[in-house]
């Protein structure tokens, strides 16, 4: 899909014997999505500010020779006006636009430390965008805050961004000695158009870790699609192929070093469409007319070799939820109104195995694996038209080699909840 995978597939190659049919075809296709154009970098504090162009922009962030030094790179992408790369330091938190085309913004061997609070925020906005982390490290005293959108779509910003986005964090350490929070979304659509929308999104041999603090908290939510439209809205994704992956992961809140510490707690929340619609209008204060809708597609989420872990003692309650769930409508009417979800027909899979869910340490203790094939909710007052419709499909859901356990003095609840649709 991307430009980059052809140029460097063909940079790659130890012969160079293409036809020259092939050559031609490899040429325009790198013609056609040629990385280009010019970001705008600039520290703002400790935050170091990105802003892409229209064009389709492919950047590297790479470590400089100290923590929070990062050599910004562009490939074939100026940085501000120039060729060469540019160095800077003190970087605690990351701010990136990309804008239109297809960018690529890879993080690879960063290394970010905070005495505070870090927080890295990247959109890929229009085109079909690579996001990554690789090899990166980011630490915080407070609170770690990491954020990547394939793209935010409005009716009249980003709408019609075929959005295919790969969004990727390999190898990589989110740690904080009291919150982490990880956020992947392929895109969210506020009444506008999508027209793909089939998004890779990896978690992939990676450290998320709260521990050595009072508190200890790690939220990750990864999202296909969120589509949400209110009164008046129309917002429409199209065949949203999503691949998610969860696998060979360490997701742990512990307070092993403070054994006064009130709560630790640790919450994945794994979600493949998402379609959330109510008829009010928020502008007018009155009811009109809201629909969201994904196209067919056949989608998958793995979770493997992933471990969820809260272990230390402490005087209040530890926690571990897993949340997978396939395809979501939420639709609320409004008299006189008509507001409908649909999310089209597909072969969906959701696979968990050899991982485990586990929670220790406090007087109560609990763990929970709940997966829903289809999570839906209608409501709507007398003289409201409401509708949620999801496809057909032969959909699947595994669980394998998965323990999941709770233990403590008072009470332990270990749970698999369990809906398929
Ligand atoms: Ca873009
Ligand atoms: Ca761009
Ligand atoms: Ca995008
Ligand atoms: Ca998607």
């Amino acid at each position: 899909m991307f430009c980059t995978l052809a140029r460097q597939s063909r940079l790659r190659s130890p012969r160079r014997k293409v036809s020259l049919f092939r050559q031609a075809n490899l040429d325009s296709l790198e013609d056609r999505c040629v990385p280009a154009g010019n970001v705008q970098v600039e520290p703002v504090g400790t935050t170091l500010t990105l802003i892409g162009d229209d064009l389709s922009n492919q950047i590297r962030l790479l470590p400089g020779s100290q923590p929070n030094e990062i050599v910004v790179q562009g490939d074939d992408t100026t940085i501000n006006g120039s060729a060469d790369s540019q160095v800077f330091n003190g970087v605690e938190s990351l701010f990136g636009h990309l804008l239109n085309g297809d960018d690529s913004l890879r993080l690879i061997g960063v290394n970010i430390s905070s005495e505070t609070f870090s927080q890295i925020f990247v959109d890929g906005n229009a085109g079909d965008d690579r996001i990554e982390l690789v090899d990166t490290s980011i630490h915080a005293a407070g609170a770690v805050d990491l954020q990547i959108y394939g793209e935010r779509v409005f009716q009249g910003f980003a709408s019609g961004t075929s959005g295919n986005d790969i969004i990727r964090i390999q190898g990589s350490s989110l740690t904080a000695n009291a919150f982490v929070s990880v956020r992947l979304v392929g895109e969210t659509n506020d009444g506008g158009v999508v027209t793909g929308g089939n998004d890779e999104i990896t978690i992939a041999d990676s450290n998320i870790i709260a521990s050595e603090g009072f508190v200890h908290s790690v939220t990750v939510e990864i999202f296909g699609d969120i589509n949400t439209s209110t009164g008046g809205q129309t917002s429409i994704i199209g065949s949203g192929n999503d691949r998610i992956t969860l696998s060979n992961t360490t997701i742990l809140a512990s307070s092993e070093l403070f054994n006064f510490s009130s709560q630790n707690t640790i919450s994945v929340n794994i979600v493949r469409d998402f379609n959330n619609v109510n008829a009010f209008n928020p502008n007018t204060f009155e009811g009109d007319d809201a629909s969201a809708s994904v196209g067919a597609g056949n989608d998958t989420i793995a979770v493997t070799n992933t471990t969820l872990n809260v272990r230390g003692v402490n005087f209040g309650t530890s926690q571990t939820s897993l949340t997978i769930v396939g395809d979501r409508n939420y639709v609320s009417g409004f008299p006189n109104d008509t507001s409908s979800a649909t999310i089209g027909g597909g072969n969906d899979s959701i696979t968990i195995s050899d991982s485990s869910v586990s929670t220790t340490g406090a007087p109560s203790n609990g763990s929970l694996v709940e997966i829903r094939g289809e999570d839906i909710q209608v409501a709507g007052p007398d003289g409201a038209s409401t509708t949620s419709t999801v496809g057909g499909g032969n959909d699947s859901i595994d669980v394998e080699n998965t323990p999941i356990s709770a233990a403590g003095e008072f009470a332990g609840i270990g749970a698999l909840e369990h809906t398929s649709g």
